[in-house]
């Protein structure tokens, strides 16, 4: 094992994308979102992806050089066209806008689509509730979910991230799977020979298994609370499909690019000011006495906390990076 400066392993993931054809800005914003993701423990969007990237980058199914196009929706609504590239560069390009709009009017939706959403979601928010905001963000991804009742998978594992300012510039975020486990911990899990919980999946008859190969192998995750998960899988759906013009999770179809991994969907976000509200104390102090009613009740753990820690420790000691997976990361840069 070697602990990796985030710059180095940022430097390094530019490369792999550099060198498998997206464009520098490109390479530049998904390398810092997955080094971060692995910086902070985030293990089933870290380098365990890149080679999903790079498969799908060679499998020409998604545009890794391609410029958001950007469309004015009304005073609080901004729509963006990824055409086919990632949604973080796009989201990227509709930031400084979106916060504008947000600042002005109180609030602002961003409506992603025809975009590829491979990452853990809480990147995308966290930096709006750094500067003062209210953001929630919805992903569909593509149908390895099965409601209560279904013969077969329709909903992504379509992930709902919520960030909020604290007192003393702190946030809270939480960013969590519409499914019992990310896909990624389901391949995570096989890989290493986990089982996963009980009621996390059905195999390909739809008997419950704890076997991981199982449910990648024509099988289907579970949402968390049965039909409450499954509201908000459907939610999701409407408002980063519906409402954006992307595609539903069950509507991916990349049989044609043979290694493609990536979900052309669609991504929402809404971003709120929350100065805009009626809290004589301020959002922020609110935000504040709540967490502390949690502690004193007895709540440890706050969502985030883990994460936080784990990016304190690596930022402090490095990221660490067994040696097999470096290889697996020096292995992916083109010649
Ligand atoms: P987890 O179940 O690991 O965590 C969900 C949230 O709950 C996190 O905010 C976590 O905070 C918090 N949390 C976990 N345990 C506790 C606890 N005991 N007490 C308090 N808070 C807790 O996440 P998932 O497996 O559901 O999702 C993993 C990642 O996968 C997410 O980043 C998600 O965005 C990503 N994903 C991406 C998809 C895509 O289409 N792009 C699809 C599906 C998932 P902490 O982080 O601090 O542990
Ligand atoms: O881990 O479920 C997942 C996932 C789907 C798309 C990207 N990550």
């Amino acid at each position: 094992m070697t602990h990796m400066d985030f710059d180095a392993l940022v430097a390094l993931l530019r490369r792999i994308f550099q060198s498998n054809g997206t464009s520098a800005t490109v390479a530049d914003i998904l390398a810092r979102n997955c080094a971060s993701a692995e910086r902070d423990g985030a293990m089933s969007h870290g380098l365990f992806r890149m080679a999903g990237y790079v498969a799908t980058l060679r499998s020409g199914w998604v545009d890794g050089r391609v410029q958001p196009r950007m469309e004015e929706g009304g005073a609080s609504f901004l729509r963006v066209d990824a055409a086919n590239g990632f949604a973080q560069p796009a989201l990227a390009a509709a930031a400084p806008l979106a916060i504008e709009k947000a600042r002005a009017t109180g609030a602002c939706v961003i409506a992603i689509r025809h975009s590829h959403h491979f990452a853990a979601l809480w990147p995308d928010v966290e930096p709006f509730a750094q500067q003062g905001l209210v953001a929630i963000a919805m992903v569909n991804s593509m149908a390895y979910v099965a409601p209560p009742g279904a013969r077969h998978p329709v909903y992504g594992t379509n992930p709902l991230a919520f960030a909020a300012p604290r007192a003393d510039g702190r946030i809270i975020v939480f960013d969590q799977a519409v499914s019992v486990l990310a896909h990624g911990d389901v391949q995570i899990a096989a890989r290493d020979g986990h089982l996963l919980p009980p009621d996390a999946g059905v195999d390909a008859s739809g008997q419950a298994t704890r076997d991981p190969r199982a449910v990648l192998d024509g099988g289907a995750l579970l949402p968390f609370g049965g039909h409450k998960g499954a509201a908000i899988a459907l939610m999701i759906e409407i408002m980063a499909a519906a409402l954006t013009g992307g595609l539903f999770s069950h509507e991916v179809d990349w049989s044609a690019h043979p290694g493609a991994q990536t979900p052309s969907t669609g991504q929402c976000l809404i971003l709120i000011d929350p100065t805009r509200g009626g809290s004589a104390a301020g959002f922020a102090n609110r935000v504040e006495q709540l967490v502390t009613a949690l502690h004193d009740a007895g709540q440890e753990r706050m969502p985030g906390d883990r994460r936080l820690a784990a990016r304190a420790r690596a930022l402090r000691d490095g990221i660490p990076v067994s040696a097999d997976m470096l290889r697996q990361l020096e292995g992916l840069i083109a010649p």
